[in-house]
């Protein structure tokens, strides 16, 4: 088996501060949970962008470069910027940092779906700030827009004229086969790093049965021309990337998919779940990859 690539995913765009006070949202938050993650084990760092003041995703480039720079200086962590955005972004806004902060890697959703979010607004009773209740109750009726031409924008705009490579976000079967239509069109080539996404409402469930699903696709439809990486959302994120693990596949972890770091404790950090899944993967004999073992594995620009 190969070494074991750990994504983190620092902050996203779905949890709101009032849901953990340990979510980070300014950039000196972000910066040092994600030099935290770096060292405890992370090769990969996926990355969003918050306003500081109230934590709401944010699309401004500004807000991007309050920790980008800083996390290079203090690790040698692949940087990956998400493309997705928040699903109430508007494709420009979502490339606007991508295209000024020129990634090794970015993320790329390979297919328009539902995003349902709307169960934590109906537990929290406190909202910390204004805009976190109707963000989360209009989510009952956002499309997460992902068009063939918005990828083939993304694939030309990072790809092709900055140089970055995918992490290619797969929510169902079917985003397998829409990857494969870019692959047979030349406009993606391997090796090619899958993110097999479980557990939002509106993808694939977080079962077993469709992780070996995934994979029996996806070896069919690339060969061994590629890694998968499992995320998977909220209580389902530990079991399904250690059987994940178990597989010979790759693991993301982070706050982005889950606040949580056991059944009712919420995870002071992300290093906190990244030292723990790190603690499996040593225990089920994989060996984690450097960021330079990553970089050599994915064909990234460094
Ligand atoms: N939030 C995850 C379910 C992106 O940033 O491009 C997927 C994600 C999307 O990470
Ligand atoms: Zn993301």
């Amino acid at each position: 088996m190969s070494k074991i690539l750990i994504t983190c995913a620092i902050t996203g765009s779905i949890h709101t501060p009032s849901m953990s006070p340990h979510l980070p949202v300014t950039p000196d938050e972000i910066t040092a949970q994600s030099v935290e993650a770096a060292e405890a084990g992370a090769a990969i760092l996926h990355l969003h962008a918050r306003n500081p003041e109230t934590g709401q995703p944010s699309a401004r480039v500004d807000d991007f470069m309050g920790f980008l720079p800083r996390i290079k200086q203090s690790t040698d962590a692949v940087l990956n910027i998400s493309t997705g955005g928040s699903a109430v972004m508007s494709l420009d806004d979502r490339l606007a940092a991508p295209k000024r902060a020129e990634p090794e890697m970015c993320s790329l959703n390979m297919g328009t779906m539902n995003f349902a979010l709307y169960p934590a607004a109906d537990r929290i009773s406190e909202w910390k700030h204004e805009w976190e209740e109707p963000f989360l109750r209009n989510s009952d009726d956002l499309v997460f827009k992902n068009t063939p031409r918005d990828m083939a924008r993304i694939l030309a705009e990072m790809g092709t004229e900055r140089g970055a490579r995918f992490e290619f976000e797969c929510y169902d079967v079917g985003h397998l086969y829409m990857l494969h239509h870019f692959v047979d069109r030349g406009l993606v080539e391997g090796p090619l790093f899958i993110q097999f996404v479980f557990g939002v409402l509106g993808g694939i469930g977080p079962d077993p049965e469709n992780l070996t699903h995934m994979k029996l696709i996806a070896d069919k439809l690339f060969g061994q021309d590629y890694y998968y990486s499992v995320l998977a959302a909220g209580r389902h994120q530990m079991p399904l990337i250690t059987m994940a693990a178990a597989m010979g596949g790759h693991v993301r972890v982070g706050l982005e998919d889950s606040l949580m770091i056991s059944r009712g404790v919420l995870a002071k950090s992300n290093a906190e779940q990244v030292r723990k899944i790190r603690r499996i993967v040593e225990d089920l004999g994989r060996e984690v990859a450097s960021p330079a073992e990553a970089r050599v594995m994915l064909g990234l620009k460094g």
